[in-house]
């Protein structure tokens, strides 16, 4: 079957025609991930001195952002799905959708728990890189980890980083400018399909929304004008994630 044209160009508009280096369009990037991490250190890494703090509109939530180059990066409440339940998860959730790039952090050694949020935030279908944090704790377990296989599942750069030590930093900058849309599972596609059609030069889907839409995601599916029913349980009973 082959994808959608839709699929994975919502936010990636300013990509085209964008030659030269005046044309660039400011990019916003975002952290995610689980809570503890590494998320803040890698933001502070990221951004050096340059970050402001401030509360996510309507909430006491503290959103720490600076810039990363030309772009603008965000770090987002720790969260272990991409959804709604609480002020945090709103928050991160409303973030993730409007962000351009995502740089998803998980760490070396919750790695399975920590997965089941990136098979999540591949499948919205943003720019993504992944990067394994806490890699020093790994080697200090005798923890292993095929990066090459989780690139080839995901379709998408995956990095390894010690953040207190400031190490993968300057790679994790160097690739998100190479982040791209990774895998998404044929079933899911097939869900989204009908909702990705419903959309209107007024009212833009995108496949963002339309895989929390599938999920159960109220809010976002109210905001889309969508009744429809959560396939959830068919989504996330299977082991894709820890394959
Ligand atoms: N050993 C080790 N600890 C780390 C690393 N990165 C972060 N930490 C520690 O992990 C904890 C959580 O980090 P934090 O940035 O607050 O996580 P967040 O909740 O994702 O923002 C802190 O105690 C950090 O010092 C790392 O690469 N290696
Ligand atoms: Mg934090």
């Amino acid at each position: 079957m082959s994808p959608p044209t839709k699929l994975t160009t919502a936010n990636t508009s300013h990509n085209r025609g964008a030659s030269k280096a005046e044309d660039h369009k400011v990019q916003s990037i975002v952290l995610a991930g689980n809570p503890n991490v590494g998320k803040s250190v890698i933001f502070n890494a990221l951004t050096g001195s340059d970050a402001d703090v401030s509360n996510y509109p309507g909430t006491t939530i503290d959103i720490a952002r600076g810039h990363l180059g030309k772009d603008e990066l965000a770090d987002t409440p720790g969260i272990y799905g991409v959804s709604s339940f609480n002020d945090e998860e709103r928050a991160a959730r409303k973030m993730i959708l409007s962000a351009d790039i995502v740089i998803n952090v998980v760490s070396a050694i919750t790695l399975e728990r920590d997965l089941f949020l990136t098979v999540q935030l591949v499948e919205m279908g943003k720019p993504l890189i992944l990067v394994i944090n806490q890699w020093d704790e790994a080697k200090h377990r005798g923890i292993t980890i095929d990066l090459n296989r989780l690139a080839a599942e995901f379709g998408v750069e995956v990095l390894t980083c010690v953040a207190v030590k400031d190490e993968g930093i300057e790679e994790i900058k160097a690739a998100v400018a190479k982040a791209r849309p990774g895998k998404i599972r044929p079933e899911l596609l097939e869900l989204i399909e009908p909702i990705l059609n419903q959309s209107t030069s007024t009212k833009e889907i995108t496949q963002a929304m339309a895989v929390l839409i599938v999920e159960g995601d109220e809010p976002t599916a109210t905001a889309c004008g969508i009744t429809s029913p959560s396939h959830s349980c068919l989504l996330y009973t299977s082991d894709a994630a820890d394959e």
